[in-house]
């Protein structure tokens, strides 16, 4: 297995300090949802994806094996395949047998979770070359393709919905520069409470993973958050068309990092994610401005989620 460690661990954590001291003294407090996957914090997204109202990994599932055939016909046999925020590789596995890339490229910043699930790739598929590369997609990365195949960016999960409109054009803009084709899973508009019982889910796993964010700054930063002091708050945004992700301070408190001192008053929050929900038309527009065509559009027979074929605007 071919790996690229894009990784420089003194310069992460300065970055990491550097955005968690920059958001937390925003007016509307906010951290950057990238900064959910440490090895915990995957292991909890691995968890939320088997939770019964969790339905958009199933959803994504269902509709790939139900439109296999096309998906391969649209992407190309023997394709170099890029995925960003592979994750767990649970998709890829049923992509990788029915595509046989010539190479897989997983990319993820959590890199326990990534060479975890190379590693197992290459062992389920030894005829397969697996390059993954630990970085963050939201700024450019030295991705090695080859001239002279066509390469596929598969960006599953509703991830996309992860970044704000802007940055979402952004990523898209900077993909076309990588990628012929690509496939992107998305979340679909639906009743709100479907949405709410999704991101509330009855173990709790979805707020133990919004919580793990402020243990990780105490564990990598060595702030002083108290957990116990702060509570899981998600609902659905309907003027945005996103699920808001929050943690609300129980209590008038104060929290130190280093030579940094915020103050909370009771019942304010801390904007963690946002989670935006696109209509069909709504996503294509959004791929159009980036210059794709969007090609395909496959969904699950619940009419839940989507995933779209989107071919770059040069006609390749
Ligand atoms: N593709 C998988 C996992 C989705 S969870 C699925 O569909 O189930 C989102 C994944 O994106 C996580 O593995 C997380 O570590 C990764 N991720 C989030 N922000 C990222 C960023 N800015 N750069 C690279 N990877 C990121
Ligand atoms: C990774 N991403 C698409 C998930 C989502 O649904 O927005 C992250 C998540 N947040 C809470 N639950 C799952």
């Amino acid at each position: 297995m071919a790996r690229e460690r894009g990784r420089n661990r003194p310069l992460e954590l300065a970055s990491f300090r550097n955005d968690v001291v920059a958001g937390l003294s925003l007016p509307q407090k906010s951290l950057p949802p990238k900064y959910f996957y440490d090895a915990a914090g995957s292991r909890l997204f691995a968890r939320i994806c088997r939770l019964p109202e969790y339905y958009l990994t199933r959803a994504e599932l269902a509709l790939t094996r139900r439109h296999l055939p096309a998906i391969v016909r649209f992407a190309g046999r023997g394709c170099q395949l890029v995925e960003y925020g592979s994750g767990e590789g649970v998709k890829s596995r049923m992509l990788i047998r029915a595509l046989r890339p010539s190479v897989y490229v997983p990319i993820d910043i959590s890199e326990d979770a990534l060479l975890a699930a190379a590693r197992g790739l290459a062992r389920e598929f030894p005829w397969l070359r697996v390059a993954p590369l630990v970085g963050d997609f939201s700024r450019p990365l030295d991705i090695r393709v080859r001239r002279g195949t066509p390469s596929v960016v598969y960006f599953p999960g509703s991830t996309i919905g992860n970044l704000a409109p802007e940055e979402a054009h952004a990523f898209l803009s900077m993909s076309r520069g990588v990628a012929v084709r690509m496939l992107v899973g998305v979340d679909l508009k639906k009743a709100p409470a479907l949405l709410h019982a999704a991101y509330n889910d009855a173990a709790g796993v979805t707020a133990a993973f919004n919580l793990n964010l402020l243990a990780r700054i105490n564990r990598e930063l060595g702030a002083d958050f108290d957990p116990r002091r702060w509570r899981h708050y998600a609902f659905y945004n309907p003027a945005q068309g996103r699920i808001e992700m929050h943690l609300v301070a129980l209590a008038a408190q104060r929290v130190r990092l280093g030579s940094h001192r915020w103050r909370f008053a009771a019942g304010e929050t801390i904007h963690t994610e946002n989670s935006y929900k696109y209509s069909l038309d709504g996503f294509r527009e959004l791929a159009a401005k980036a210059g794709f065509r969007s090609a395909r559009v496959w969904t699950d027979r619940g009419g839940l989620f989507a995933l779209h074929g989107l071919n770059s605007g040069s006609g390749s």
